[in-house]
């Protein structure tokens, strides 16, 4: 018998609520993809948190939390559903009390993904001036779902994730760890890297379009001094490169240089960082677009 658990989670939740805060906070820099247990190869691995006598293993869920219209009817297809059937646990993230088409979607898609425990997350708590209002919210939500928990939490603000942790721990099975997680590889710098990419694009676009915006890492290339990195950013619409680059490549130019200050803090080197702009339709559907961004093996 083991005295370890291991299993697989799935956070999910339309585009905005925090997942990717969340995701930020629990495992920084540690989306170490190393070795590969079989179990985990139809599932895209987002990040990995270990503690001495568990080990998260963070899913993608393609099509769930890509939100967007386009994305809620992949949603609703059986691929989505039997990746939530798959794992051990899921959580649903809600922006405290606002709710939304897409929270409803989500919830739908919930609804009908057999029994997978669903641990209800009610993020940005820290937003809440009165915590009364937050009660017959999730009252309403309660009596539409049996949710195994509803946890309050602030991904932003760390608040409450080891409450979090322990609800996720308790409910994966025993089992010895899948990662080894000792070791940063290269993949994961780079993912982080796109990461970053993506975080500054996403912030002049604004907070529509986050998830029709990916990176690709092109070209990593450590240097004895510098690393050459060049990544393309991809784009669903004209106009949405035209903003991206701007007036004679100004808004371009400041996003490399925030993403590069950024890169070079999280591999403590100095960093050559060259953005390219294309437009990419359907990138969702592109196998190659994610696992360049190191999701796949
Ligand atoms: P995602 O689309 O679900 O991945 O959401 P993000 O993680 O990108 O977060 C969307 C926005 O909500 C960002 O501006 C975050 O800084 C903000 N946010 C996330 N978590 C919290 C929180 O706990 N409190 C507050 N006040 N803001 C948060
Ligand atoms: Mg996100
Ligand atoms: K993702």
């Amino acid at each position: 018998m083991s005295d370890t658990r291991c299993g697989l989670v799935a956070i999910v939740g339309r585009p905005n609520v925090g997942k990717s805060t969340l995701m930020n906070h629990l495992i920084g820099q540690k989306v170490s993809i190393t070795s590969r247990k079989p179990q985990t190869t139809r599932h895209r691995i987002h990040g990995i948190l270990s503690r001495n006598d568990y080990q998260i293993v963070f899913a993608d869920t393609p099509g769930i939390h890509a939100g967007q219209e386009r994305a809620l009817n992949r949603a609703m297809n059986d691929a989505a559903l039997s990746a939530l059937n798959d794992v051990d646990v899921i959580c649903f993230m809600v922006d405290g009390i606002k709710w939304t088409e897409g929270d409803e979607h989500v919830l739908k898609l919930l609804q009908r993904a057999g029994d997978t425990p669903v641990l209800l997350l009610v993020n940005k708590v820290d937003n809440l001036e009165d915590k009364q209002v937050l009660l017959p919210h999730l009252q309403d939500l309660a009596g539409r779902f049996s949710f195994a928990e509803i946890i309050p939490v602030s991904a932003l603000r760390g608040h409450n994730l080891e409450a979090l942790e322990k609800a996720l721990a308790e409910r994966l099975p025993e089992g010895e760890f899948w990662f080894d997680d000792e070791q940063l590889t290269d993949r994961s710098l780079r993912f982080m890297a796109a990461e970053i990419v993506r975080e500054k694009v996403v912030r002049q676009l604004g907070q529509e379009v986050p998830h029709q915006i990916t990176v690709e890492i092109d070209l990593w290339e450590d240097g004895p001094k510098v690393t050459d990195i060049a990544a393309t950013i991809l784009v669903e619409r004209r106009g949405q490169k035209k903003i991206l680059i701007g007036d004679q490549g100004a808004r371009i130019k400041q996003i490399g240089t925030q993403a590069r200050q950024d890169i070079e803090r999280l591999i403590e080197r100095k960093v050559m960082l060259n953005l390219w702009v294309k437009i990419k339709a359907g990138w969702s559907d592109d196998e190659r677009a994610l696992r360049s961004l190191g999701y796949d093996q």
